[in-house]
């Protein structure tokens, strides 16, 4: 898949790795400190194997509050800026703010990653004129509120369906189904059943035709199976990064990428024996 000027391969795994730029870990993004500080973990996870930084300025954990298209816009632009010039890879913005889409690309970020699925005021737009592949993910519900006992009738169905839907309304606003990347949203409106339900299917996703993105790194999902605390979900989040490859996902969104390296390149080889790709 081409992203911006970089050409990456996803016929094997690739790493993503998770830059917040959000208050509650860095701090007031703009300030010389914190744009060290992303500069530093963004070259520590390129030095580890990770393809793609993900750089998010707003919050979309479980309750989190909603921020200002300019408080985003200061804290994730310095960052793309810095990082771009220093360390090979393709800088993700996580956003769903058109406004932020724009400005990130315009600045050098290579992939819009939209746990909104493209749905909010003029992102499908700015998306499409953006000219940069794209990750559309399933969410039930806001942020807000999604963990608020979130059910379905059919969940698979009902995920497939919708990521089906987003995936027609981008092609219709002109951004080519090669460039789309889907992702089934794990903790965004689920249990930790259907978490566990979703990736269990993960492999029925393929047939949307599109790359799959998979980000379990640390997760509810893991605390609440495993009775760990963040610091403690790394076996848990391995693990999941397999299986999901085991899938067929082509792109982990992870905190602890060396690690998660080392677990991919086992499943990738062992899928290489299987004929279900
Ligand atoms: C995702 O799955 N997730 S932000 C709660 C945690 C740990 C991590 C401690 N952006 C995704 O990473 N974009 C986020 O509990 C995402 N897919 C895509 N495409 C949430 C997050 C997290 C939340």
């Amino acid at each position: 898949m081409q992203f911006k000027d970089k050409f990456i391969d996803l016929a094997s795994p690739r790493i993503m790795g998770i830059l917040n730029v959000t208050p509650d870990s860095f701090s007031d993004g703009g300030h010389f400190n914190n744009i060290e500080k992303a500069l530093f973990h963004a070259e520590s996870m390129v030095g580890e194997g990770a393809d793609f930084i993900d750089v998010g300025g707003e919050s979309t954990r479980p309750g989190a509050q909603e921020v200002t298209e300019q408080e985003e816009l200061d804290r994730v632009i310095p960052v793309i800026e810095a990082i771009r010039t220093r360390v090979d890879c393709v800088l993700s913005i996580d956003t769903s703010k058109a406004k932020v889409m724009k400005e990130a690309v315009a600045a050098g970020a290579g992939l819009i990653n939209d746990v909104r699925a493209l749905q909010s005021p003029g992102s499908l737009a700015a998306a499409s004129k953006a000219k940069v592949p794209v990750c559309i993910m399933h969410m039930q519900g806001q942020p807000k509120a999604m963990q608020n006992n979130p059910s379905y009738q059919d969940l698979v169905k009902e995920v497939k369906h919708f990521l089906q839907a987003r995936i027609e309304d981008c092609i219709q606003a002109g951004i080519s189904v090669d460039n789309i990347i889907i992702d089934p949203g794990f903790g965004f409106g689920k249990s930790m059943e259907h978490n566990y339900h979703l990736l269990a299917k993960l492999d029925t996703f393929k047939q949307l035709g599109c790359a799959i993105l998979s980000g379990t790194s640390r997760k509810s999902m893991l605390g609440k199976l495993l009775d760990r605390t963040v610091e403690q979900r790394l076996a848990g989040s391995i693990v999941t990064a397999g299986i999901a490859v085991q899938g067929g996902a082509n792109i982990l969104r992870v905190h602890d990428v060396k690690e998660t390296l080392d677990a991919i390149k086992i499943t990738s080889l062992i899928n290489t024996y299987r004929s279900n790709k």
